[in-house]
Formats: structure tokens, C-alpha cells, sequence
């Protein structure tokens, strides 16, 4: 017979990652995923059953796009403006309530990835998913060591992990805001948590059988509007080339007695969206003109 601890480390295990459950597109409410399906009123593509991961052998394959089980779309595609802002909400099986994301080490990104059309007719399973990043953090040693709370242990050192500060200080909630300049079209928000408690350990333990790092895509089928006109294309890359199963990847971080001082996000770099450098050295121009009294 199970003691009561082995029971309560089972239920941990069996639901310990996590889905996200809520979103907010424009300020709008909409349902997010169940574990295993889709919800209706939900521009949240599936998670598995288990809300498991995205293995670190399978980041060169499709499912790295939106994870095992989103390939397929969903029935909504929610309506943004350009410049306003997605929240998801994870829920797990942590924090106060119960229901926080549970992992606290690892860094947190958002891309975005041109659906070519309809994202209800876009499959993540023909190898051109291509995005670009438009938010990304990381590790912020400027913090100190937050204390335990309700997470089952921390590493040593300082530092505030992007995951642990979305669950612990933004009650289980990540915001990210579409660029004003976004082109109008359908994409997918690629929203992903990289989870890296177990990623210096490939051959896994027995309470995570799967070692690596634990990837965690989320994608919201979004139709962006954008009125203001003023659009930047930044240039996009493959998803699947995103990682590598490689050493330099995959052994992202060893915890050291003292903590680590740096880490380095995995993926391209956040694109700049902005479209003032041109219009300032216009403008620029322009000054410089009025200046020596020349005229058109
Ligand atoms: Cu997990």
C-alpha cells in the first residue's frame, strides 16, 4: 500500500507541468486549453494530457512549433490592435492556490510566426512554421535570491528567474505586447517557458524520467489589425532551428554551489520593431536642410 507521501508525490508528478488555461487578447476574455483538448471559445492551441513537455531530443521536429499536441488549429482566432497587449495565464499544480505554474528556473519568450493566411488553416506539421522573438527573459542577478515560498527547493545564489517572477509576483500571468508595427495578418503567439530544473541531467531521475531541458511552446491564434499603418517586417527563422540537441544547447546550466552568474536565452534575438530610426534620421535630414536654407 502507498503511504500518504508516496500518494502525494504521485499526484504531484502526474499533473506537475502545467497549461495555459486563460487568455486575454485586447482586453477580451477567452478560455484557454483543457489537458488533452481545446476549449470552445479558445484561440489556444492543444496541450497534451498530461501537460507535459516538449522533450529536448524533439526541439528539430514540428512539435517544438506549438508542442505534441497543437498542431491542429482551433476555432478562434482573436482579434488584437497592433501595440495592445496578450496575457496567458498557467495554471499548474503551485503557488497559494494550487493552480500557479510549478517550475521556477528557466527563462520565458514570445515570438510571433505569420500563419501565410488563415491560422485556422495553418498546420504545424509540414516544417514551415518560421518566427520572429519579440519578448525574452532570463535570469536577472541584479535580484536577490527570492526565498522559498512555495516552490519544492531552490538553487544557491542570486537571482530572479524569469518563470519564478511570472508565478510568484504576477499570480501565475505573462503579458507580452504585440509591436505597434506589426504588419495586419494572422499569426500564432508563440509563447514559450524553457524549464531548466532538470537540464543538466539527460539521463533523468526517477521522478523525471526525461531529462534535459523541459519546453514548454504555447500558441494563440491571433488576427492582428494594425490601424496605424506604420510596419516593420523583421527577418524570421525556422522553429525547428531554433535549438539544438547538441551539447552547447541542451547542457544549458549546471547549478554551481554558488548559484550561476550569467545566462544566455536560447534562441535569435529579440527583433527590433521599432520604425523610428528611419523617421528620426529623416527627420534628422530634413533639419539639417531648413538649417543650410535649402528648399525642396
Ligand atoms: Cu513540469
Amino acid at each position: 500500500m502507498l503511504s500518504k507521501l508516496a500518494l502525494a508525490s504521485l499526484a504531484a508528478y502526474a499533473s506537475a507541468h502545467g497549461i495555459v488555461s486563460q487568455v486575454m487578447v485586447g482586453g477580451q476574455w477567452y478560455n484557454g486549453a483543457n489537458y488533452g483538448s481545446t476549449n470552445d471559445n479558445s484561440p489556444v492551441r492543444g496541450f497534451p494530457y498530461d501537460g507535459g513537455y516538449v522533450p529536448y531530443y524533439n526541439v528539430n521536429t514540428d512539435d517544438i512549433v506549438c508542442g505534441a499536441n497543437g498542431h491542429g488549429s482551433v476555432p478562434v482566432t482573436a482579434t488584437v490592435n497592433a501595440g495592445d497587449d496578450v496575457k496567458l495565464r498557467w495554471h499548474g499544480d503551485r503557488g497559494p492556490t494550487g493552480d500557479y505554474w510549478g517550475h521556477y528556473e528557466g527563462s520565458v519568450m514570445d515570438y510571433l510566426m505569420r500563419c501565410d493566411g488563415d491560422c485556422s488553416n495553418f498546420q504545424t506539421s509540414y516544417g514551415n512554421a518560421r518566427v520572429y522573438k519579440i519578448w525574452e527573459a532570463g535570469l536577472d542577478t541584479s535580484q536577490p535570491r527570492p526565498d522559498q515560498g512555495f516552490w519544492p527547493s531552490r538553487p544557491q545564489g542570486d537571482g530572479l528567474w524569469a518563470m519564478d517572477d511570472m508565478s510568484r509576483n504576477w499570480g501565475s500571468w505573462h503579458t507580452v505586447t504585440i509591436p505597434a508595427t506589426t504588419a495586419p495578418g494572422q499569426y500564432m503567439l508563440r509563447h514559450e517557458l524553457l524549464a531548466l530544473q532538470a537540464a543538466s541531467n539527460l539521463a533523468g531521475t526517477a521522478e523525471t524520467p526525461i531529462g534535459g531541458p523541459q519546453y514548454y511552446p504555447a500558441c494563440v491564434q491571433l488576427n492582428v489589425v494594425n490601424n496605424s499603418g506604420n510596419v516593420v517586417y523583421p527577418p524570421e527563422t525556422p522553429v525547428r532551428e531554433i535549438y539544438s540537441t547538441g551539447d552547447a544547447q541542451v547542457n544549458i546550466y549546471t547549478p554551481a554551489p554558488n548559484g550561476i552568474e550569467h545566462f544566455d536565452i536560447p534562441g535569435p534575438n529579440v527583433v527590433n520593431t521599432s520604425p523610428y530610426k528611419r523617421s528620426a534620421r529623416r527627420a534628422d535630414r530634413h533639419a539639417r536642410r531648413e538649417a543650410f536654407g535649402k528648399t525642396h
